[in-house]
Order: C-alpha cells, then sequence, then structure tokens
C-alpha cells in the first residue's frame, strides 16, 4: 500500500518546485518517498522523478502525428496515459514505496476537467492505496479578495471533479511581504473577514452573492489552517506534509 500525494494547482503555480521540495524534505527526515511525473509536456524539471510518464509518451510524436497544437496535443497525450496506466502502475510497484508525490500537468484543466484525469487518479489509487492532494494557491493570482476567492472556487471545482480529498497551501511565501502573507493566511481562516474585504472592494459580484459564496466555502473548502510554505527556502514542509499525513488518516505520526 502507498500513500498518494497529489500536487494540484493553476498552471505556473509552483507543482513541480513543491514536488522537490517536499521530496527533499521527506527524504531528509528518512521517508521512504518516490516521484510519480504526469506532466507529458513538461521540458525540464527540478527533479529526477523515479516514475515518468514521459518514459512511455512522447508528446512530439503525439505533436506530429496528430498534427496538434501545444494544448491539444498535450489533451491527446493524457488521454493516451490510459493506455500505458498498467506501466506506470507497475513502475510504481516495482519500486514499492510506501509515498508517492505526484506532480501533475502544468495546465490543471487538462488533468481535472478531461475525462481521463479522474480516470487516471482512481487507477493509481486502485483499491489499496490512499490519496489527498495540495492545492497551491499562488500569491500573485490571489492578492484581491475576489481574485482570492476566484482561486478558492478553483479548487473547490477541481476537489469536487476529482472526489479527492485535499487541502490549500499559498507558495511561494518567500516572496511575499509579511503583511501580505498575514492577510492571505486571515482571508483562508476567517471567512467572515474575506466577506468584509470583498465587499469593501467594491466587487462586481452583489454583495448576497459574495456572502453565498463565501458560504459555500466556509461549509466545504476552509481549513483550520492555511499555511504559506516556500519551495525555495523550504519554509512549512513540514507542515505540508503534516496535512497530508491527516488527509490519509496517518495521525499517530503527524508532523507539523
Ligand atoms: N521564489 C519562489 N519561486 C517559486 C516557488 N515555487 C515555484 N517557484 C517558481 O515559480 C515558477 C513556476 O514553478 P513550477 O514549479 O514550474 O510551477 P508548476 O506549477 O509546476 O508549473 P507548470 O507545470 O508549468 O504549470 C518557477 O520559476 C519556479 O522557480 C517558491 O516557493 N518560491
Ligand atoms: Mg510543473
Amino acid at each position: 500500500m502507498s500513500k498518494f500525494g497529489f500536487i494540484l494547482g493553476p498552471a505556473g503555480s509552483g507543482k513541480s518546485l513543491m514536488t522537490y521540495a517536499l521530496h527533499h524534505w521527506m527524504e531528509l527526515v528518512e521517508l521512504d518517498v518516490a516521484i510519480l511525473n504526469l506532466d507529458p509536456g513538461v521540458r525540464a524539471l527540478p527533479y529526477s522523478p523515479h516514475i515518468d510518464v514521459r518514459d512511455y509518451i512522447d508528446i512530439d510524436k503525439i505533436t506530429e502525428n496528430y498534427m496538434l497544437g501545444p494544448n491539444g496535443a498535450l489533451m491527446a497525450a493524457m488521454d493516451h496515459v490510459l493506455t500505458i496506466i498498467d506501466k506506470l502502475i507497475t513502475d510504481i510497484e516495482t519500486i514499492g514505496p510506501e509515498y508517492v508525490l505526484v506532480d501533475t500537468p502544468g495546465q490543471m484543466e487538462i488533468f481535472a476537467y478531461r475525462q481521463s484525469g479522474p480516470i487516471i487518479q482512481k487507477l493509481l489509487l486502485g483499491a489499496d492505496n490512499l490519496g489527498a492532494g495540495l492545492f497551491l494557491v499562488d500569491p500573485t493570482l490571489a492578492s484581491t479578495a475576489s481574485s482570492f476567492v476566484s482561486i478558492l472556487l478553483l479548487s473547490l471545482s477541481v476537489s469536487y471533479r476529482l472526489q479527492l480529498p485535499h487541502t490549500l497551501l499559498i507558495t511561494k511565501s518567500d516572496l511575499l511581504r509579511p503583511k501580505t502573507k498575514e492577510r492571505l493566511i486571515r482571508w483562508g481562516e476567517d471567512p467572515e473577514l474575506l466577506v468584509t474585504d470583498l465587499l469593501q472592494e467594491g466587487t462586481q459580484l452583489e454583495a448576497d452573492l459574495s456572502r453565498d459564496i463565501t458560504e459555500v466555502l466556509k461549509n466545504h473548502n476552509y481549513v483550520s489552517e492555511f499555511p504559506a510554505v516556500s519551495a525555495e527556502t523550504n519554509e512549512n514542509m513540514e507542515i505540508a506534509f503534516g496535512m497530508l499525513q491527516r488527509m490519509w488518516g496517518d495521525d499517530h505520526e503527524v508532523f507539523g
């Protein structure tokens, strides 16, 4: 049985660097962890994946053979993963790690919203493995209350689509001024403050709609903690891992 941590988030939110940093931290504390790269289109990665979808899928060939553009080729490649999923599963089973970190494709919608994505995830988990996700909130996409809410709605939509428990993390925290970091953390933890700031922002959304949205988020998305992490400085990696452990139900050995 392996415990899978899916690293999710919009394009450029820091999924690959987070996969590298979390793997590095887990190895430092002597955990048995392997990385699965699920992005068939990535050229360069900050880590060497133990299992790599690119070993079986050649995006350049797909582009050429089907005369597709970059997004079309990625979509076709993701659908193609279904035909080689048994090879990935065999590779994972051969290594037999306790933990698998899964770096998901750059274009999140290709993984979350294509039919193949949720099926790939279910096949990887099978009946025996446990799965949980970390959804990365890029602070540059969430600097106002309304953009912050949009990202939370996106994460809710992904969780609904993948049927995977996940928690939210603010990434790239080393780039944030302390005041900005504090504000993001408080928005994540205190929906009432978020509503107040939404209304003050003079957002186009009607006040009632803003309240309704935050009510939904409060009931389904808010977590007791909303930490900021940095894959650059390794800040709060133990908290990120602790969140995964709680979702896997490992509460006897929680870090963070
Ligand atoms: N300063 C800083 N930069 C970061 C951090 N995490 C990621 N980055 C940078 O953000 C950019 C995108 O990071 P990636 O890890 O490639 O993000 P991604 O989500 O995997 O990107 P795609 O797969 O292309 O969608 C890179 O230039 C990273 O170096 C962080 O914690 N701090
Ligand atoms: Mg990436």
